[in-house]
């Protein structure tokens, strides 16, 4: 017989005693030293060993022990599971959570503040004596950033069915590993972990992150409810030419890919950059090979990322992308490969009204939001409600060591977390109540 109180019990001085941010900001500075750098920042990208690191101090933190044991587990795709067993087993849980990779010069908040706080939520609710009726689980997707291995988004769009693990498991990174030799490594330092399906039934999906834009801080308002977030499309551009020696060969005899791709990132940037107000275009890596001073390149490889509000406009100008770069190649041959097209979505109203009304419960002002960034939400609302929770960030930076956001902040978002759970969890008994 469960000792602990049910769901029922006085959830609403629960929630409107939330969480705080005490523990979960000392937390979240400690996973910040993980992979730190001399700036301030965080290297902690996918599968590497400060990764592997920050899943220890996770599962430590899990390990701890609040009286009921949190299950720790993954999967095939190298997600994390914190799980806090419900009463009754079979029912499909609840997911929160976001990533604990990072980009090479991140923050010590994009992901990881969604993960901890999410561990958080689970840690307070079983400390209080809370017992819902189904799992709750803390999650940390696998590669979210797309830094080391691209695309991103890896553990989440497999766990949706939106990726196949044999294909992610061929992607290799800048040294030639594998994503696959990178998964079998973790999973041989975590040996002992159970393996989960990839991929199961899930009763809602909740992430709550820093809004890495400038909107809320604009306005004054502390908490975002995220309606959804714009589209994106992603390539990689290979250009083809011919290696030479700098001071030998003859300029009109060159087939010079780093000057073709100079030709055809300003058409690039003057046709897609500057079409409109909302667009957002951005060419963040560019590899020449052989990538000497004294040698004309052989080939030149570089990304573009390419987002917009309007799924219209985002197909529109990606239509634009591979005419672009055929006309101004030549003499270059060039290849693009398209890697990312994820269409603007929507969350789900009904999970947004419970965090507005969560987050009036403790006085903090909140506004809908559409997401600039991406997030791993995008896949899991293929696959279940979900929802998103903002708080802002200083200047809106993000993706750099300058991110940044305050105790006060870091603990409102977590406190609506916890209050919206506890919301949902009602709504959840009520419902079964009524149906039986
Ligand atoms: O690229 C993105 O929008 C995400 O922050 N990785
Ligand atoms: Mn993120
Ligand atoms: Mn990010």
């Amino acid at each position: 017989m469960s000792t602990s109180k049910p769901d029922t019990a006085t959830a609403e001085a629960d929630c409107l005693r939330g969480i705080g941010s005490q523990r979960l900001w000392s937390r979240l500075m400690t996973l910040g030293e993980i992979g730190a750098l001399a700036d301030g920042g965080v290297n902690r990208q996918a599968l590497s060993e400060a990764e592997i690191a920050a899943w220890q101090y996770l599962t430590g933190l899990a390990a701890q022990g609040t009286g009921r044991p949190i299950e720790v587990s993954t999967d095939a795709a190298g997600n994390l599971f914190l799980t806090l067993p419900g009463r009754y087993r079979d029912l499909p849980p609840v997911l929160l959570g976001s990533h604990l990779d990072s980009q090479p010069a991140g923050g010590r908040f994009d992901g990881a503040y969604g993960v901890l706080s999410a561990l958080e939520v689970l840690l307070t609710r079983a400390e209080r004596g809370l017992e819902s009726e189904r799992d709750l689980i803390a999650v940390g997707w696998m590669n979210e950033e797309g830094s080391r291995f691209a695309p991103g988004m890896m553990g989440s769009q497999a766990f949706a069915g939106a990726a196949g693990i044999d294909e992610i498991r061929t992607v290799c990174d800048a040294d030639g590993i594998s994503v696959g030799a990178a998964l079998d490594h973790l999973h041989t330092v975590f040996a002992g972990l159970p393996r989960r399906a990839l991929g199961f039934p899930v009763a809602a999906y909740f992430e709550l992150h820093i809004e890495q834009g400038p909107l809320l801080e604009a306005a004054g308002t502390n908490i975002g409810v995220v309606s959804g977030i714009q589209g994106k499309k992603t390539w990689r551009i290979e250009i083809d030419g011919e290696s030479g020696h700098a001071g030998t060969l003859a300029m009109r005899d060159r087939r010079d890919p780093l000057a073709a791709f100079a030709r055809v990132a300003v058409a690039l940037d003057n046709e897609l950059g500057h079409a409109d107000e909302q667009v957002k275009f951005t060419i963040g890596r560019v590899v020449a090979e052989p990538n000497a001073p004294s040698v004309v390149p052989r080939k030149l490889t570089f990304s573009i990322d390419l987002r917009h509000p309007d799924n219209a406009m985002l197909t529109r100008l990606g239509m634009q992308v591979e005419a672009l770069c055929s006309a101004n190649a030549r003499p270059c041959s060039v290849r693009a490969v398209p890697l990312v097209d994820a269409p603007s979505n929507g969350f789900d109203p009904q999970l947004g009204r419970l965090i507005e009304t969560a987050a009036s419960a403790f006085g903090y002002s909140s506004m809908p939001i559409l997401s600039a960034a991406g997030h791993d939400a995008r896949y899991l609302a293929q696959v279940t409600p979900s929802a998103m929770i903002f708080i802002p960030c200083r200047e809106g930076i993000s993706h750099s060591p300058a991110e940044w956001s305050t105790p006060e902040q870091v603990g409102a978002g977590a406190d609506v977390l916890y209050a919206t759970l506890e919301a949902w969890l009602q709504t959840q008994n009520q419902e079964r109540h009524d149906a039986s």
